[in-house]
């Protein structure tokens, strides 16, 4: 009996060793002196036992499950002073505060406000497969458009989307129309870098299909936008472009903001910076997406996040922007 009760001690503090919260003391406490537990138990059968046995083992016993009961208390108690542990927060730290990425901001600028438009985010992989990222946007194998976008050709027979447009087809088999989408999202080319083109670079794509959608209707959501990231009248102009994907297709440049338009390196002296693509969605998308192009029309653009960001700060170079050089960074006074 003696041996027994001693070992229960003995367990009973072993299993309280391990226990981190306070349900699982109180488990423990079920088990060793609740109404199923041994001691209950061998206290039960004390009133069967001879009157010399219970002179003998009656207050041992008792005693047992007192001192149990006060190790289980104390354990509740040392478990409660531990989650009373105060710090001491008067120690000075030299932690500086960091700040957004340009990029972050502009992208965040710009989806908030598509989002007060009824546009879905949306996003897709960076790397994707050649049927997303040009044969179902109407750009076929040997196409001569695949050299304005040269990219990175996987092993795998994937390779790293060159634009976000593979969200239009992405976009329309996931949800049909009409459809409302922005899918921001990094982008990768190989190019010859210089102070506005980067190998890799963000781009937003936005896509708005439904029945009688015109170009008045992409002309507003562009305007909208550009005021919004910009809070000031701005100098843009649109020019017809090409892009095999819509039709008619327009690029949008915004005057320079680092030489106001006079030329500098920043805009190759043109005084101008071409921003996004758009257009009215090419039937052919649109049957590649499962959309019928006798009952819809739609638009979509692409806008180039990084230089959009670079106007918007003033800053020269693309590159910095991925240089990960805090010095550099720190220059915005961005909140
Ligand atoms: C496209 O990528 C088309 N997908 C845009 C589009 C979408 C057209 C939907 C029609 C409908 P583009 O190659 O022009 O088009 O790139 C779009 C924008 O991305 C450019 O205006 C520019 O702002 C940015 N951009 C393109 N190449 C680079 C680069 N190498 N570095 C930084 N930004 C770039």
């Amino acid at each position: 009996m003696e041996k027994e009760l001693e070992s229960l001690i003995t367990s009973l503090k072993d299993e309280l060793a391990s226990c981190t919260k306070e349900a699982d003391i109180l488990n423990v406490k079920s088990k060793y002196v609740g109404k199923k537990s041994r001691i209950t138990e061998i206290l039960g059968n004390l009133k069967n036992m001879t009157v010399e046995e219970k002179r003998k083992y009656g207050s041992l016993i008792n005693n047992t499950k007192k001192e149990m009961e006060s190790i289980i208390a104390s354990s509740l108690e040392s478990l409660e002073s531990k989650a009373n542990i105060t710090f001491d927060d008067t120690l000075d730290y030299d932690i500086e505060n960091g700040s957004l990425h340009p990029v972050t901001i502009v992208a965040k600028e710009v989806t908030d406000c598509l989002k007060k438009m009824g546009f879905t985010v949306v996003s897709g992989p960076e790397m994707e497969s050649e049927y997303y990222n040009f044969e179902a946007l109407n750009v076929p194998k040997d196409h001569p458009a695949r050299d304005m976008q040269d990219t990175y050709y996987l092993d795998n027979g994937m390779l790293l989307r060159t634009q976000t447009s593979d969200n239009q087809i992405r976009g329309m088999e996931n949800y049909g129309a009409p459809l409302r989408i922005c899918a921001p999202g990094r982008t990768f080319r190989n190019e010859d870098l210089d102070a506005n083109h980067e190998n890799t670079f963000f781009q937003i794509e936005g896509m708005v299909i439904d029945e009688n959608i015109s170009i008045e209707n992409l002309m507003y959501v562009m305007q909208e936008l550009l005021s919004e990231v910009f809070k000031t009248d701005l100098k843009v102009r649109l020019r017809p472009g090409f892009f095999p994907f819509t039709e008619p297709s327009y690029e949008m440049d915004m005057s320079c903001v680092i030489c106001g338009g006079k030329g500098c390196p920043t805009c190759k002296n043109g005084g101008w910076i071409e921003l996004i693509g758009c257009g009215m969605v090419h039937p052919n998308v649109l049957r590649a997406g499962g959309v019928d192009p006798e009952k819809y029309t739609g638009f979509a653009f692409g806008i180039g996040l990084t230089r959009l960001a670079m106007m918007k700060y003033k800053i020269s170079d693309i590159r910095v922007l991925n240089s990960g050089d805090i010095r550099y960074l720190k220059n915005f006074d961005i909140k």
